[in-house]
């Protein structure tokens, strides 16, 4: 059995230019006890690859690891795929554009930590408010969430989420994509969890643009998406 209490999982899709801020944020704030950095190679067409490999030859980002995903199969796959492959105690993720501070998953496992049974709590980001849309799009999709669902869940996609492994095995048909945040709060809930939140800053991008939201189209399908797949949940 690892000794490592928290395993980092980070879903990093065409990120190369990101990377090396991303690594050099983590190690800024990486802790004395023992944890690691899982960077998931989401099936990357960009050179990830070749960063990857060029900065986790620094014996600096020594606590990082690359978890390699040959072919891109959605965000959800790619979490998941860095889940199983982490060995921590105590799991998280959170996103590899630089709009979450790294800071904030060690302070969410502090939380989480502190519970009297870590094993039943799950710990997440709670955005401030941002501009009209992002407001609209995010506490509707909590609302008709929650609805459906009949259980309350608010702004479903921040980061970091952190909870113990033994949630891990529960999670039997995660969605490949965009959904998988959704899908782990509900299970969470619906295993009889409760959902504790940190505020959390969430930034600009550093680099690139966003990987669902760069058109009114591309928005609207993942929205669409997401309200089918609230259904679909329902339905078992
Ligand atoms: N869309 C998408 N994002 C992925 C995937 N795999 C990893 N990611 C990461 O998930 C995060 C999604 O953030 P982004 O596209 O900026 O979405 P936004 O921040 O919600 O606008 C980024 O860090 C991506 O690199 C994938 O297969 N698809
Ligand atoms: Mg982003």
């Amino acid at each position: 059995m690892s000794d490592l209490q928290l395993s980092v999982v980070l879903p990093c899709y065409n990120e190369a230019d990101n990377l090396p801020l991303l690594l050099e944020g983590y190690r800024q704030v990486w802790p004395d006890w023992p944890a690691e950095l899982v960077l998931v190679n989401n099936g990357s067409t960009d050179n990830s690859a070749a960063v990857l490999a060029r900065e986790l030859a620094r014996p600096d980002y020594a606590f990082a690891r690359v978890v390699t995903v040959e072919r891109n199969r959605g965000y959800g796959h790619g979490i998941f795929t860095g889940l199983q492959a982490a060995r921590g105690r105590f799991l998280a993720f959170s996103h590899a554009d630089m709009q979450c501070a790294p800071a904030d998953v060690f302070r969410a496992c502090e939380l989480l930590v502190g519970q009297p049974n870590p094993e039943r709590v799950l710990v997440k980001g709670r955005r401030a408010p941002r501009g009209l849309g992002a407001a609209v799009i995010t506490n509707g999709m909590a609302v008709i969430a929650s609805g459906v669902l009949s259980t309350r869940l608010t702004d479903i996609n921040a980061q970091p989420k952190v909870f113990h492994r033994s949630l891990l095995p529960e999670l039997t048909c995660p969605p490949s994509g965009f959904q998988f945040d959704l899908y782990l709060l509900y299970r969470a809930k619906q295993s009889g969890r409760s959902i504790q939140t940190i505020p959390v800053v969430f930034g600009e991008r550093a680099h690139g643009q966003s990987k669902w939201a760069f058109s009114l189209f591309s928005r609207w399908r993942t929205i669409w998406a997401t309200i089918r797949y609230i259904f679909q949940l329902r339905l078992g």
